[in-house]
């Protein structure tokens, strides 16, 4: 496919987002302290992004991996609300990852939209299968996706679609606020605090949740490869980070800073007070922990 090069992509998304209205929410921070929009509901106009984007011929990869009994329990809600909510107007590809690819329910996709069921193995320890998804995804961008897709965007299988997830979050480097702590001082952030991982940081600038991350799949590239580096290295000195790839995305995002951030309205907790949240784009499915977590 007809692809503009990249640095024309960036300069006409910049110049999208220099026009997000900062000011037009008042009791919650809009920008980074180096200048990255955070993406709130009411800065932006949902037509202007989707336009952009169309002209660019922008796509999307997404990865979702559902082992085990996650198949069973998230993933059929996951990808059906997807298909109601997630970037409309753009060509998608979702990218299955399962150890049971029989089992992957089959979904009617809309034009433009297609899926690919991926075997992984399962891995004994559930850390382990949360930790190895860097590989696999760092594996599947440079195996097929960098020919095909702009953007990667890696999800958590564990949520479902609510409202729009479009195409204003789409940027070179994309992190998430993490619901529990984006109105949290900064020495409430549960960050790997063990000098022998290589997840360790002692302060840093958001926490951010390992359930959404995407961008240029050459930074998501970047993003995984670092990650799993480190955290294959964390084997090999007999440690693990407190929130395990989590952790690790967290320390990578304070070395590297994102370009875009988005708001808990991404990736929202219905448990939580709700005062800041104009939207619910996408919220944290129920956690079945005594039935899902047996090991
Ligand atoms: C995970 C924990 C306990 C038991 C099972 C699993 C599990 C996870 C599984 O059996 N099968 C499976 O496919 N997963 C995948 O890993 C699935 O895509 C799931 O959404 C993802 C992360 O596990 P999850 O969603 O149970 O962990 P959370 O919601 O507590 O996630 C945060 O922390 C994790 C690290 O502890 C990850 O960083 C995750 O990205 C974070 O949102
Ligand atoms: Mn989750």
């Amino acid at each position: 496919p007809e692809q503009l090069n990249e640095k024309t992509i960036l300069r006409q998304i910049n110049n999208e987002d220099s026009r997000l209205k900062f000011s037009a929410r008042l009791n919650v921070q809009t920008k980074t302290s180096w200048g990255a929009p955070i993406m709130w509901e009411k800065m932006f106009d949902n037509r202007d992004y989707d336009q952009l984007h169309i002209k660019l011929k922008s796509s999307v990869a997404l990865t979702v991996f559902a082992v085990g009994r996650y198949l069973d329990v998230y993933l059929k809600n996951f990808l059906t609300s997807a298909e109601q909510h997630f970037m409309l107007g753009l060509p998608v590809k979702y990218y299955v990852f399962t150890d049971t690819p029989e089992k992957v329910p089959s979904i009617d996709l809309a034009p433009q939209r297609s899926m690919k069921v991926i075997q992984v193995e399962k891995h004994s320890r559930w850390q382990d299968i949360s930790m190895m998804r860097m590989k696999e995804i760092s594996e599947i961008i440079e195996s097929e996706i960098r020919h095909s897709f702009q953007y990667v965007f890696c999800f958590d299988v564990d949520q479902e679609f609510k409202g729009r997830f479009g195409s204003e979050a789409l940027g070179d480097s994309v992190a998430l606020l993490h619901a529990h702590y984006y109105n949290l001082p900064k020495h409430r952030f549960t960050y790997d605090r063990n000098p022998k991982s290589k997840a360790f940081m002692y302060t840093g600038d958001f926490y951010y949740h390992a359930a959404i991350f995407g961008g240029f799949w050459k930074n998501v590239k970047n993003i995984t490869d670092e990650c799993l580096e480190n955290i294959m290295e964390d084997k090999r000195n007999g440690v693990e980070a407190l929130w395990h790839d989590e952790s690790h995305l967290n320390k990578y995002f304070w070395l590297h800073k994102p370009t875009k951030l988005l708001s808990p309205e991404y990736c929202w907790d219905r448990t939580l007070p709700a005062q800041d949240i104009k939207i619910i784009r996408l919220t944290w499915a129920e956690k079945y922990y005594a039935e899902l977590r047996d090991h």
